[in-house]
């Protein structure tokens, strides 16, 4: 295969999960802006995703969050996501939006209100059972807003405690990712607060814990692909939460604010050898004045963008120029990669498979959103319930 066929391969095999949550309703805490035809139900989230995965072609799964995302049949969600062309992906598990949860979920100074939170990630591994889902996406809201609040090492412990029993109820092939945040809505601290302390507990626990990397969750400045390639290293990395951010957790179109951060990601993707199915592909992003949909698929367009670039880095040219020390030519080379526009390609690459070389436009033109405008009336709309 010669080095473009190989690159063309990569793109076409590559996969990008959307999230239920970003076809619904949602904003700040300030305002949510409702938009016309947003789905009412987990079924309309699915006929959407479809929607994006026709016209991208590598948007194959989407992603759940329970209770958001609850419904009396999870076998037959399954069956009719698949009747669309797409497939039920990660289980995001939501341990932050009961009274309950004042004062955290899993790391709770009381052991009923932890129980009540294992329980509910345990009852998130039964749904995986039944929509044949891989992963279990965690992400806590627990910490403290005060210095001497609740004791930080044993909110460690309680934390290790319930993750071992959660741990202990996966199945075969079924797998734990830890996501870690910064901070929000906690302020003084978090208990999962940074990639450290995701990678000791996944160390504990074992080989089907890992770590997930959300690219909001960081501070300023935090050089992520760092992360990136040193999870890949200990063959921890367990998938991404793609979006993109300005200040804090901003939520934001992946690839908007920092297309070159996104671009060393990949970059670490790549040469770490993590372009394969060991790593979930996720965004996890919300529309709040933008269009949804379009919105969704410029986000797949800028991974794969990204992808394409890390692709088309000149490997041997690379590593020749670090190995003898050329400082400016190494730079070079990664820089010619990042400024190749790679538009013309990926749009061969979409012909090939007999998609629309744009997939914005043939969206559009698709006539879906009138559709659903149209149709989606009355009801409640979605959204995440805050
Ligand atoms: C909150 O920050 C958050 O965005 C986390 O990143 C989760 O992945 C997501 O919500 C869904 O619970
Ligand atoms: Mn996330």
């Amino acid at each position: 295969m010669t080095e473009l066929a190989a690159v063309k391969a990569a793109l076409k095999t590559q996969a990008v999960e959307t999230p239920s949550w970003a076809y619904a309703n949602s904003g700040t805490r300030f305002k949510v802006f409702a938009q016309a035809g947003v789905p009412r139900n987990p079924r309309e989230k699915l006929d959407d995703a479809a929607k994006v995965h026709e016209f991208t072609g590598v948007a194959p799964t989407v992603a759940l969050h329970i209770p958001w995302d609850k419904v009396d049949d999870y076998t037959a969600l399954a069956q009719y996501a698949q009747e669309r062309g797409v497939t039920l992906g990660a289980i995001n598990s939501n341990t932050f939006q009961d009274d309950d949860y004042r004062l955290g979920s899993i790391c709770h100074p009381d052991p009923g209100v932890r129980r009540k939170a294992v329980d509910h990630l345990l009852e998130c591994i039964d749904i995986m059972d039944a929509t044949g889902s891989r992963d279990l996406k965690l992400w806590f809201a627990d910490g403290t807003n005060y210095p001497g609040q609740d004791d930080i090492r044993e909110r460690q412990d309680r934390l290790a405690e319930g993750l071992a029993e959660v741990y202990g109820r996966l199945g075969d092939g079924q797998r734990m990712l830890l996501e870690y945040k910064l901070f929000e809505p906690a302020f003084y601290s978090t208990d999962v607060p940074d990639w450290g302390t995701a990678y000791a507990h996944c160390l504990r626990l074992g080989e089907k814990a890992q770590v997930v990397v959300d690219t909001g969750h960081h501070a300023p400045g935090t050089n992520i692909e760092f992360i990136v390639a040193t999870l890949l290293r200990e063959r921890k990395l367990g998938g991404f939460d793609f979006n993109s951010r300005f200040y804090a957790d901003d939520d934001l179109m992946v690839g908007a604010a920092d297309p070159f951060q996104l671009f060393r990601i990949m970059h670490e993707v790549v040469r770490g050898g993590g372009l394969g199915p060991g790593v979930a592909f996720m965004l996890d992003q919300c529309h709040n004045i933008e269009a949804k949909i379009p919105a969704i698929i410029r986000s797949v367009m800028n991974v794969q963008e990204a992808t394409a670039k890390a692709l088309l880095v000149d490997r041997d040219a690379l590593v020749a120029a670090q190995r003898s020390g050329d400082v400016l030519e190494a730079n070079a080379v990664l820089m010619d990669a990042y400024n190749t526009d790679v538009r013309p390609l990926l749009a061969e690459v979409r012909q090939e498979v007999g998609l629309d070389p744009d997939p914005i436009a043939a969206y559009r033109r698709s006539g879906w959103a009138e559709k659903i405008a149209v149709e989606r009336v009355g009801g409640q709309q979605a959204g995440w319930g805050a």
